[in-house]
């Protein structure tokens, strides 16, 4: 794949994803990644962000991108929960931004620059965070190579459409950025869905905010109750209702903190391990969707490294998704 110039100039080198290999007979994900360079034709591009200048209170997730490239050192190619194969998936990793802690505006800039090029060369993107305010260049690359509308369906404990506070942006701040952006497209707020909402997190002040603009909210304690599978239909009837693609935004503290303590603001009464996987392996095979950001992975309040290999599981299954959609 070609990149500008100037795109090549934001890249990084990071961390290679990580790989052991106790059997010969184990293909692990490190051993299927391509040079983007040498490739004509690339389906799954991991792009990371080791960016947390917007992060309220706890910083520590711009360690979150080779953190989880770790946390895939379990990773093999083959699901038999799915019988589904990762061989002839044509994927690579494009390394890290190269971002200005001091400037969230030209950080974001970056990333919109670099982001546009892969998912105009046709990859499907699988970005690592970094923090939740990054979704906003990550759907705006996007937009710029749609010609319609786009559909998020969002994982997360916590709201996320607060108004920037005294002019900053915040981690609580892109799915209201992308509502507010100018015609042609902006995020239409119907086309919203977030799931896993919980706790005592948010204000009742951004609570109405939600109702009065129609933006489909699944709270965990709804999940819990009626499933994973029935929300996850109509997440995708609402994210696809008149719209060209459809995003998933997975904010790590959407699950609940036993699956996810490694980030800024733990979510206990979350979404299980197996919910979100089983939501990502049906949203990321749907013919519309186009791209995943995984955010909030905090290595330094982690334990055991649980939260970057939960990371990596939830990335497999959107990478084994995105086969599924491409290749059947
Ligand atoms: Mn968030």
């Amino acid at each position: 794949m070609q990149l500008s110039a100037e795109a090549q100039k934001y890249l990084m080198q990071a961390k290679q994803i990580a790989s052991g290999v106790p059997d010969e007979a184990d293909i692990k994900l490190a051993q299927i990644m391509g040079d983007w360079r040498e490739m004509d034709q690339i389906d799954l591009a991991v792009l990371g962000i080791p960016f947390d200048t917007s992060v309220m209170l706890r910083p520590g997730c711009r360690f979150g991108p080779d953190s989880i490239r770790d946390g895939f050192f379990l990773s093999n190619i083959y699901e038999p929960g799915y019988d589904y194969d990762l061989s002839g998936l044509k994927i690579t990793d494009f390394g890290n931004i190269d971002v200005i802690y001091t400037d969230v505006l030209e950080t974001h800039r970056r990333v919109e620059l670099v982001l546009s090029e892969i998912i105009k060369g046709g990859a499907t993107p699988l970005v690592l965070g970094g923090d939740h305010g990054l979704t906003y260049p990550n759907v705006k690359a996007l937009l710029n190579n749609l010609e319609g509308n786009v559909g998020i369906i969002m994982f997360d404990g916590h709201l996320d459409v607060r108004t920037d506070q005294h002019g900053m942006i915040s981690s609580g701040t892109p799915f209201r950025r992308l509502m507010e952006e100018p015609e042609p497209n902006p995020l239409k707020p119907k086309n919203l869905v977030e799931i896993g909402i919980n706790g005592w997190l948010a204000s009742k002040k951004y609570g109405d905010f939600c109702k009065e603009k129609g933006i489909t909210i699944f709270p965990a304690r709804e999940v819990h109750k009626r499933g994973i599978e029935e929300i996850v239909q109509e997440a995708l009837e609402i994210a696809s209702d008149g719209t060209d693609a459809i995003w998933i935004s997975f904010d790590i503290d959407g699950l609940d903190l036993a699956y996810a303590p490694g980030t800024c603001a733990p979510n206990p009464g979350g979404l299980t391990a197996h919910q979100a996987l089983e939501a990502i392996w049906t949203i990321g095979q749907h013919p519309l969707c186009r791209g995943m950001d995984l955010l909030e992975v905090s290595p330094p309040w982690d334990l055991h490294n649980i939260t970057s290999i939960m990371a990596a599981a939830l990335a497999m299954n959107f990478i084994g998704a995105t086969k599924k959609r491409i290749y059947g």
